[in-house]
């Protein structure tokens, strides 16, 4: 009996924590801030740390064991005197992007910021001695673009980051540290990042480092996310906060990302407990194979694979968030540039389609669609095909026509399929969109 009490104590906690915003109810401003977010549809990435000097990712310091007293060597080595702030901020506004979420703090416990609570950090403990989250909020405020702070719970470098998760073992810590002391450092952080920056949100990572113990049935740590949470939006109500926990929301977030994977899907293995939840959505994905600048990584993805990534994003009523790991010299790489540079041309000419849409009626295999303003977007995303057949219950079509010419498409329902005559003159190499309206 009581076995079977506590199976059912415990499907009524991942139900409670399955439905999350139980007790949180956002305020008006952040509802307002969550419509911007969905609008927003397009924003940067950026993994940039001491790690970058390595040119071996931002997983270094836990691939190559290097012990902490070895690691704070690094902040030395650190002096980007081609870092431009204003020029990465007018190359995501160039590329058609609306934010950009930058580590403040990756799991390597170094701060990218100017931290009142721990020296090591860019302005202590690097010969650059530069706020760049600072110059970056500036440069973002001129451009109209926003800036959120992308910040790892889990910290191979904190001392009390104790018992270790998953990963961080065998780094020369001491086998001791107080879990609460912290959990305290933390949120101190956080809370200074939210009360002296200029931020739109959070976006957390590295929860999973002791969630991944829990369901291997293992003694883990809990970061009480809610009481965080709570801090975050005592500073200000407003203030988005999303957490790659890789579960459904918890209560107090407010917009879920899926990492390398359409919602829903989990391709990449990290969205095993990511039920889509009812907030604002977000895909995270690299522009090569690598977060973090990696030397030895040459595998750009195409101008084509990345925009079809957004307008699958877009389709499945997600933001797209495609990420850049900037060089050690502050630059970021060529090939990079020209394919944000691709894709912002793309969207000066099809935007539409795109920005302030959310996920419309049809989605297949070769498709997807967007809607806004009672227009449907169908992105055509098979180049081969002459003609397209798609379920059509019973709608009356007002108008069907190329987003390119506004001319007529030719097409035919019966038994509710709808078939569309793909003619040639139209057929787009990347995306061919039609536009339809309802009667
Ligand atoms: O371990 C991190 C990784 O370095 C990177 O920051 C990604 C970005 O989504 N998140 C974690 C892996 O899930």
């Amino acid at each position: 009996m009581k076995k079977r009490i506590c199976i059912t104590a415990l499907l009524l906690l991942n139900l409670y924590l399955a439905l999350g915003q139980t007790d949180y109810t956002p305020s008006p401003e952040n509802l307002e801030n969550r419509a911007w977010f969905q609008d927003a549809k397009f924003g940067l990435f950026i993994h940039w740390g001491v790690y970058t000097t390595l040119g071996d990712g931002e997983w270094v310091m836990q691939q190559q064991k290097i012990k902490t007293d070895r690691y704070e060597l690094l902040p030395d080595f650190f002096n980007p005197q081609q870092f431009n702030a204003k020029a990465w901020v007018k190359l995501a506004k160039a590329a058609g992007m609306k934010y950009i979420t930058i580590t403040t703090k990756h799991h390597d416990g170094f701060a990218m910021y100017d931290s009142k609570f721990s020296d090591y950090n860019i302005v202590d403990d690097t010969p650059y001695g530069k706020d760049i989250f600072r110059l970056l909020e500036e440069a973002c405020k001129k451009e109209g673009i926003k800036l959120f702070a992308y910040y790892s719970q889990l910290d191979w470098h904190h001392p009390d980051y104790y018992p270790r998760g998953k990963t961080g073992q065998d780094l020369g810590r001491p086998e001791s540290g107080n879990w609460q002391d912290y959990i305290r450092y933390q949120n101190a952080q956080i809370k200074e990042l939210a009360e002296n920056y200029d931020i739109a949100g959070f976006w957390f990572d590295g929860y999973w480092d002791q969630n991944d113990l829990k369901k291997a049935g293992k003694p883990y740590e809990d970061f009480d996310l809610e009481a965080t949470y709570k801090i975050i939006h005592g500073v200000n109500s407003g203030l988005l906060i999303g957490n790659n926990h890789h579960l459904a929301p918890i209560a107090g977030e407010d917009f879920q990302m899926f990492e390398k994977d359409l919602p829903g899907k989990n391709t990449a293995g990290f969205s095993e407990g990511s039920q889509i939840g009812n907030l604002p959505l977000e895909t995270c994905e690299t522009i090569n194979h690598s977060w973090g600048f990696n030397l030895q990584d040459g595998n750009h993805k195409s101008f084509s694979e990345l925009i079809q990534y957004l307008i699958k994003a877009a389709g499945n009523n997600a933001n797209f968030l495609l990420n850049v790991g900037p060089m050690p010299n502050g630059k970021i790489q060529q090939e990079h540039q020209d394919l944000l540079m691709q894709m912002g041309s793309w969207l000066q000419e099809n935007g539409e389609s795109i920005y302030d849409t959310r996920g419309g009626m049809f989605q297949g295999a070769d498709y997807v669609s967007t809607e806004k303003n009672q227009t449907t977007y169908l992105h055509v995303l098979n180049t081969d095909l002459n003609t397209l057949s798609i379920p059509f219950a019973k709608k009356r079509i007002k108008t069907l026509s190329w987003f390119d010419d506004g001319k007529p498409v030719k097409y035919k329902i019966k038994k509710n399929v709808l078939t569309i005559y793909l003619n040639e003159a139209h057929r787009d190499a990347v995306d061919t969109i039609i536009k339809l309206t309802l009667k």
